[in-house]
């Protein structure tokens, strides 16, 4: 990574969709910081009105990409975290979009009435046993630690990020999730966690954020 590039994550201060980006910089030792604009007054200035933003800045060059998924690859490919196998790539997008449907379902369960839901197709509940029986199989065949390989990816830090998500903010949106996830959660899973917020490149921004393996043992 070049000296003179740096990144601005433009979001809010919690954690949200900016997580993945946040450990993708941390994880690739980017020149990083982090801005929380005024919100609604700095909302026409967001490309798409809408947070997160990264901006990229090289020398008097900006470059600004949105939509969370968009930023999370980029950065994972700009620092080495993405597979250059377009195979195991397939399969750890197919991951995450796994992951992003759980999130959209759990919002649908707490803001679309029930019966309109039933005609929607498989529900939060089902879609989340669905990816936990999914997360921990996939670990079950992998002796490293990780979901894929021997070093940390993409895949690891989405993961990571999901859990996180649920475990620590979205009691903002329903107060007994947290313990759902931590009732259904696989020890697979839950060493997964454990696993990830030790790796050397993450651990001292996990120390400085909150925990989701300490959030177990509460
Ligand atoms: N698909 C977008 C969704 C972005 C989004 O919904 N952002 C929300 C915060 S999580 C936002 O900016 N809300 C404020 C608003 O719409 O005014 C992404 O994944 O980045």
């Amino acid at each position: 990574m070049p000296t003179d590039t740096s990144f601005v994550l433009r979001y809010f201060d919690l954690i949200g969709r900016a997580e993945g980006a946040r450990l993708l910089l941390t994880a690739g030792k980017a020149n990083w910081t982090e801005e929380h604009p005024e919100w609604p007054a700095e909302k026409d200035k967001q490309p798409f009105k809408r947070l997160p933003v990264l901006v990229e800045k090289n020398g008097d060059d900006e470059w600004i990409i949105c939509e969370s998924p968009a930023i999370e690859r980029y950065l994972a490919r700009k620092f080495g975290f993405f597979p250059t196998d377009i195979k195991q790539a397939a399969e750890q997008e197919q991951m995450a979009e796994q992951q992003y449907d759980v999130v959209k379902a759990f919002f649908d369960k707490i803001m679309i009435p029930q019966e309109k839901l039933a005609k929607i197709g498989d529900g939060f509940d089902v879609l989340l046993d669905r990816m936990i029986e999914q997360h921990t199989k996939i670990l079950e065949k992998n002796s490293h630690g990780y979901l894929f390989g021997d070093s940390l990816s993409y895949a690891d830090i989405s993961c990571y990020a999901f859990y996180k998500l649920f475990i620590l903010y979205m009691p903002v949106y329903q107060q007994d999730i947290a313990s759902v996830f931590t009732s259904k959660i696989t020890p697979q899973i839950s060493a997964f966690i454990s696993f990830i917020e030790s790796n050397p490149l993450l651990v001292s921004y996990v120390s400085k954020s909150e925990s989701v393996a300490a959030a177990f043992w509460k």
